[in-house]
This record gives C-alpha cells, structure tokens and sequence, in this order.
C-alpha cells in the first residue's frame, strides 16, 4: 500500500518517463480510463488537504511536495526534484485565488488525459503511455 501510493505520487507530480509508465501500470490490463485517471489524480492530490477544507492552500501544497520529494528520494526514483514544483499549484488554480480545488485538479487533468488517448477511444492504452514515455524522454 505504502509503494503504491509513491508509485501514485510519482505518476501525478514528476514530469518525468516515471508518468507514463505508472499511467500504464495502474490498471491490469494496461488500459486506464478518464474517469480511473481524473479520480485518480484528484484523490492523489487532495491528501494535501490536511485541514480538510476541501481545497489545498499553497502552504498545505509546500508541505505535501516535500514529503512526496524525501519519499521517492528515498526509493532512488529518477527525477525527484521535479515533483510537486511550485509552477504545478500555479497552474492547477486557474481562478488565482491561492487556492486548489478538485474542480480545478478535474480541468486540469480532462485535457491532459484527452492528449494521452491518441484514438480517443476513451482509454489510454500500455502503446498509448509508451508513446508518451518516448515523447517525454525526447524532451
Ligand atoms: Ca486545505
Ligand atoms: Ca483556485
Ligand atoms: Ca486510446
């Protein structure tokens, strides 16, 4: 359980091949709908809430990201200084009120999803996140 939230946390923060390959291992059969992703996502991300007001502030943020960095540190992960960078809580709160909301993770990770699924069948598929994986490696 505990691996698997920092495989999660990795998936959803490092802007790194990590994403791709973890977006694939999320479901047995390598395919992830929107829905698995966004819910996914989201979830991951409102554990930063500690005061459980339904948004994550920038301090509740911070905290998050450095726990997440001195975890996956910690498992040897490639690319954890990338994880949780403040550019990420900037352009989650597209309102600019200093706040995170699960709308806001929601419309964020809509389109995201919606360019990993190349034939928009509705999933993203184990080719689909390797295609991502190879893009990503590119730069
Ligand atoms: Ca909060
Ligand atoms: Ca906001
Ligand atoms: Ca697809």
């Amino acid at each position: 359980m505990r691996k698997l939230v920092l495989i999660t946390a990795v998936a959803l923060l490092a802007a790194s091949a990590a994403h791709a390959q973890l977006l694939a291992d999320a479901n047995k059969d390598g395919k992830v709908s929107q829905k698995e992703y966004q819910d996914n996502r989201r979830a991951f991300l409102m554990r930063a809430d500690k005061d459980k007001d339904g948004k994550i502030s920038a301090a509740e943020w911070t905290k998050q990201a450095e726990w997440v960095r001195s975890e996956v540190r910690a498992q040897g992960v490639d690319g954890w200084p990338t994880i949780g960078k403040a550019g990420l809580f900037q352009t989650l709160d597209t309102n600019k009120d200093g706040y995170v909301t699960p709308a806001e993770i929601d419309a964020y990770t809509g389109p995201r999803f919606a360019k990993f699924d190349e034939n928009h069948d509705g999933f993203v598929t184990q080719s689909e996140a390797n295609k991502i994986e190879r893009a990503v490696r590119k730069g």
